[in-house]
């Protein structure tokens, strides 16, 4: 399906009087509402391969109808949630749930659409059809060196994929880990690990970044190998320049002050990029947003300080990418409430009175502390988030016109009820 410009044109024009209403008070409201708008219209968050179709659980899985069958089917979905928001310009492969098969025809076909490809994701934690040997007991940190070399080469493969088309950055997720006391003498397993990336950051063209992704527990139950930022930072820290850590928000045990962890790791240099997604409990991998709105903007709080502390491009420095997947809502509009929910906290963090905040706490203010962050976190940025999309050629409310339009009606007619895309 595509979406044809005029009937975005024709949705704005039916919206601009609301609209302008709206964002004239919120320009009244945000003393840098131009610049902010400026910052969102060339920030853009992509998406992932994997969450294009409705998310298993353990227990079950409900297809919800019109899922891509296809690499080609997933790209023009991440093109329609694109034309709809100007703000999901890219896609993030999980391979080998995503193999291009003709990188030629992908790379042109997610160019038709606008897209590119962010960092292409290899997967050690589960075990395909035609594999030699087995991941039940962790891929690079193995005791079997030829597990060890079997995980490696896969990676290199990704890496390949991921050179012809465009990408610029590998991500690695282990689930490597123990599930009992006694079965892993952890610091083997860290060494096994250590010398599995140190190959596979060598195989690594000059350009390119690794972002090693911790996770406190799941599958493994009692150790995770990589488990924590500390434990990613030890050891991207000996792998190289170009070796960061990535921060999935639903990695962390329960309560964990994310926004420290990113701020010292952004001060550090070692931070490369994200997964968004919320969560209640665990590796929910809900909405970005949906549960913690708060939670995301201090994150955001913190990058957008620490970002300019350092001088880098918000855009383009780091990895923005989205890691959720759900059985209860329709993909492609909770992917659209993500982006939104990403964009207001970022808005939000712009909107910041940094020279105050630093006055207040030079002083020890703890209570104008407070005041100044829940004042831009209170500040109602929908407008200013919508203008951004409006002047990017995006529409001025995705969600609704996607509605409008019946696009999830439009696909299941072309793809049918009964498909289910590849994936968790
Ligand atoms: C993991 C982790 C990875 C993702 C897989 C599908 O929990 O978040 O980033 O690639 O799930
Ligand atoms: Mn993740
Ligand atoms: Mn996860």
């Amino acid at each position: 399906m595509q979406l044809e410009k005029y009937k975005i044109q024709q949705h704005n024009d039916d919206l601009l009087t609301g609209h302008q209403r709206r964002l004239s008070f919120a320009v009244s409201e945000i003393e840098n509402a131009e610049a902010i708008i400026q910052k969102l219209v060339d920030f853009q968050i992509a998406i992932p391969s994997w969450a294009l179709g409705t998310g298993g659980t353990r227990f079950g899985r409900f297809a919800g109808g019109g899922e891509p069958r296809s690499l080609e089917e997933k790209i023009e979905d991440v093109g329609l949630l694109n034309a709809l928001n100007q703000a999901s310009g890219a896609i993030s492969l999980h391979i080998p749930w995503d193999i291009p098969k003709d990188a030629k025809a992908i790379k042109a076909l997610a160019a038709q659409h606008g897209l590119k490809f962010d960092a292409v994701n290899s997967n050690t934690f589960q075990d395909q059809a035609d594999q030699a040997l087995s991941y039940k007991f962790g891929s690079l940190q193995n005791v079997d060196k030829g597990v060890r070399k079997q995980a490696i080469e896969h990676n290199i493969e990704v890496i390949k994929h991921g050179i012809e088309l465009g990408s610029e950055s590998l991500t690695v997720w282990l689930s490597d880990g123990s599930c009992f006391p006694g079965q892993l003498n952890f610091r083997r397993a860290y060494k096994n690990t250590l010398e599995s990336l140190h190959e596979i950051y060598a195989a690594m063209p000059d350009n390119w970044k690794m972002f090693l992704e911790y996770k406190a527990y799941e599958p493994n139950f009692y150790s995770t190998t990589v488990g924590d930022w500390g434990q990613s930072y030890s050891y991207v820290q000996k792998l190289g320049d170009r070796a960061y850590t990535l921060v999935d928000l639903g990695h962390h045990l329960p309560n964990a002050n994310i926004e420290q962890i990113v701020a010292l790791l952004l001060m550090e240099e070692k931070l490369g990029g994200f997964h968004f997604n919320d969560s209640k409990y665990g590796d929910d991998d809900l909405t970005a947003g949906a549960m913690k709105p708060y939670q995301l903007f201090l994150i955001f709080n913190e990058l957008v300080d620490g970002m300019d502390a350092r001088g880098l491009n918000h855009a383009t420095d780091l990895g923005w990418m989205i890691d959720a997947s759900h059985n209860v809502k329709d993909p492609l509009e909770d992917l659209l409430q993500s982006v939104e929910g990403i964009m207001m906290a970022y808005a939000q963090a712009l909107s910041v009175d940094r020279k105050a905040l630093e006055e207040a706490q030079a002083i020890s203010d703890v209570v104008r502390c407070q005041e100044i962050l829940q004042n831009a976190f209170r500040t109602d940025v929908r407008a200013i988030v919508a203008e951004a999309r409006l002047r990017a050629g995006g529409a001025l409310n995705p969600l609704g016109l996607f509605r409008h339009l019946k696009v999830r009606e439009n696909l299941i007619a072309e793809r049918g009820l009964k498909t289910v895309a590849t994936g968790l």
